[in-house]
């Protein structure tokens, strides 16, 4: 994608400008929070099929988050195979059954208890698609000389975070799943050095008995996550 001779400075005017009013900013924010609040971390997925041109389109949406250097450093997998989800499913358990046999160590495995979650992982084969996040430590110029990626973990975890977003505003559901150490999914995949999976999405439908843990509805209030000097 970039060449070491097209690296200059090329200013443009600023495009796609909101310009809002104050009193259509308000409407804005609000109904934008009333469409982030109601997205909820789901385990529980129906089979429905998702078209692939819907995941296409949530990627693209990720793909235009910020990052260092504008280098990019993430590429995403998607996964409907049932024969590669279920590969994905058997890997993960065989790590979460040592990490819920205590390998995750008493605090942390407290911590998870109003959580609910366990080391059977049905929704990695349930979920029509999984989208593996991969996040990349350098990248190669056109004549495949290596440049270096900045600030990996925040560009990757913004663009999950727009990922996250523009899955939940197409009405489907998602599952942040971190099986660690995920050594295996590079390997599995075909993927090039330098790439380190981050996480497993899990995205579809929720199933028609889905439920969520009470504590999830509980957020911290604006006061205890916003300082305002002014
Ligand atoms: N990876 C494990 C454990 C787990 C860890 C955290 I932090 C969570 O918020 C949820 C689960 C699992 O997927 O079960």
């Amino acid at each position: 994608m970039f060449s070491k001779d097209n690296l200059e400075y090329a200013p443009i005017p600023l495009p796609d400008r909101m310009d809002l009013s104050d009193d259509d900013m308000t409407k804005a924010v609000a109904a934008f929070y009333d469409v982030m609040r109601r997205r909820h971390t789901v385990r529980d997925f129906s089979d429905r099929p998702v078209k692939r041109e819907i995941i296409e389109e949530c990627v693209r949406t990720a793909g235009t988050a910020p990052s260092g250097a504008n280098h990019q450093p993430w590429a995403f997998v998607a996964i409907s195979q049932p024969a590669m989800k279920r590969r994905i499913r058997e890997q993960a358990e065989e790590e979460e059954r040592r990490f819920y046999a205590g390998g995750g160590g008493d605090e942390w495995l407290k911590a998870l208890e109003p959580i609910g979650t366990n080391d059977d992982k049905p929704h990695l084969e349930v979920a029509p698609w999984l989208i593996v996040v991969f996040a990349q430590r350098w990248g190669l110029f056109g004549d495949g000389t290596r440049f270096k990626n900045y600030y990996v973990p925040e560009s990757v975890g913004i663009a999950t975070g727009f990922l996250i977003a523009a899955l939940h505003h197409a009405g489907l559901v998602a599952l942040t799943h971190t099986p660690n150490p995920m050594k295996f999914l590079a390997p599995a995949l075909g993927r090039p050095a330098g790439e380190k999976p981050v996480m497993i999405l899990a995205v579809g439908h929720p199933a028609a008995d889905a439920t969520v843990p009470a504590v999830a509805k509980v957020k911290k209030p604006l006061g205890e996550i916003l300082q305002v000097l002014e």
